[in-house]
């Protein structure tokens, strides 16, 4: 049989072959891996172990992809609790790339690779790009932040490999990213959607006619976007529109992403399994059912995780693609089933900021969070209450309070958010669960 390796795009590279594997071939290499997975992690990870020891399961119960579902789940709280490196299954002399993402609390929560790891990363990120139909030659402007977020060095590595030209443009400063567009010629960009649409916004009062530019691929995601953005993005630009998807808790950017067909992203299962599971029973859930996605890291060594809980609500499309690839797509990813929310591309969880505030000693422990959308870009309004004995009788006294709770809060979070603080008892008290992400933007 011969693979359909070109896929309309003309990009043919080896590596995209795992793209197209029968699927028998695709389940033997998967059963190779889990079991190599399962033996390091119980070896070498003690949490992964005991929680085997609790469900009474052992490395040789493991005999193939099948028996998956007999493993435990890991959450985030796991990473939390194992802070900073108690995950890891290597030493840490093999370890030579850390990352971090939000955590639920003050800290984040840290990522680690090794040199294959790095290669397991980048060359899921290369299939992205060779799906999109980016090839060595093309100018990648990567907008995403460099630093501790996966997304920037994400692209970066996959891209330089692909044998791009990389702009390590990150993120911010709107003008001059223009002014690198226009003046180096990117043919590809890549940053969270709701930037590119700034972008696009702020180009008018730039002057640049971003229809005249040489850029042809949009590569975004690290946040829900909608059909909408991609005809809005589409129609204002000449760039083609692709949805990049990752966490950092797998590896980051490429886990998977779009084909030219736009319906549903690939994810690369040879490295990256998904499960899709009941999100209030963990029971797995047929393909094309909706609940939670599960995913379990195939190939990663540093850190293996076993069927991490991702909270991003979607389906597993199994059906076969047009393009040609037998890996399986998921549908795009539009909400979650916790409440961590993303502001450009910043993850954010409600008790972060509830940290913050406790960390003020005027404040109390009622506010709200208020997201909105303005001139296209996110903005966050943390509504507080202080306490009734905290007096305040100036504008300077209420200004100086204020910026107090906004250093606090970006201390951790890493974002500036507007705060108002407002009347005492004027938040709502409630009953149950208290309601305290108010979402005004229309994605
Ligand atoms: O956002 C990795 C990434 C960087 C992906 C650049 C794509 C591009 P985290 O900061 O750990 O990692 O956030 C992971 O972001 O669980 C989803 O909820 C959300 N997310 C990521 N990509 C998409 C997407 C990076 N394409 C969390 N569509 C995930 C919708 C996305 N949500």
């Amino acid at each position: 049989m011969t693979h359909n390796w070109n896929d309309k795009n003309g990009a043919f590279h080896p590596i995209s072959a795992m793209d197209f594997l029968p699927r028998e071939e695709l389940r033997r290499i998967q059963s190779q891996r889990l079991k190599e997975l399962v033996k390091l992690a119980y070896e070498n990870v003690p949490l992964h172990r005991s929680r085997m020891n609790e469900l009474g399961v052992t490395p040789s119960d493991i005999r193939g992809i099948d028996d998956i579902s007999k493993l435990p789940f890991t959450q985030k709280s796991d990473l939390r609790d194992t802070y900073p490196y108690g995950l890891f299954a290597v030493d840490m002399g093999e370890v030579i790339r850390l990352h971090a993402s939000s955590g639920t609390t003050g800290k984040p929560i840290v990522v680690g690779y090794t040199e294959d790891d790095m290669e397991v990363w980048e060359t899921s990120v290369m299939r992205c790009l060779l799906m999109f139909g980016v090839q060595r030659g093309d100018l990648l402007q990567n907008c995403f932040g460099y630093g501790l977020f996966t997304g920037g060095m994400g692209l970066h590595g996959g891209a330089q490999r692909l044998g791009c030209t990389v702009i390590p443009a990150s993120g911010g400063n709107t003008e001059r990213q223009l002014m690198i567009m226009r003046d180096f010629g990117s043919t590809a960009v890549s940053c969270t959607p709701s930037y590119f649409i700034h972008m696009i916004e702020e180009a008018k009062k730039y002057d640049v006619d971003m229809k005249s530019l040489p850029l042809k691929f949009g590569i975004f995601g690290a946040e829900p976007w909608s059909e909408h953005m991609r005809e809005y993005i589409e129609a204002n630009t000449n760039v083609r529109a692709f949805d990049i998807y990752g966490l950092s808790e797998i590896a980051g950017p490429g886990v998977g992403g779009e084909c030219l067909e736009h319906n549903g992203i690939h994810i690369f299962e040879d490295n990256f399994y998904p499960e899709i599971v009941d999100p209030e029973t963990g029971e797995p859930l047929p393909d094309g059912e909706e609940g939670e996605l599960v995913i379990t890291t195939l190939a990663k060594r540093a850190m293996p995780i076993l069927r991490y809980r991702t909270h991003d609500i979607t389906s597993i499309m199994s059906e076969k693609c047009a393009c040609g690839r037998t890996v399986r797509r998921i549908r795009r990813i539009g909400r979650r089933s916790d409440d961590m929310f993303i502001i450009r591309g910043v993850n954010v969880f409600p008790s972060q900021i509830e940290v913050a505030l406790m960390r003020v000693e005027e404040c109390t422990p009622h506010y709200h969070i208020i997201l909105e959308r303005e001139k296209d870009l996110d903005t966050v309004t943390v509504e507080v209450e202080v306490n009734d004995d905290c007096y305040i009788d100036s504008i300077a006294q209420m200004d100086a309070l204020r910026k107090k709770i906004q250093t606090s809060i970006s201390n951790i979070t890493g974002i500036r958010m507007t705060v108002k603080i407002v009347e005492p008892n004027s938040i709502p008290r409630s009953e149950g669960k208290a309601k305290r992400v108010i979402d005004k933007r229309k994605i």
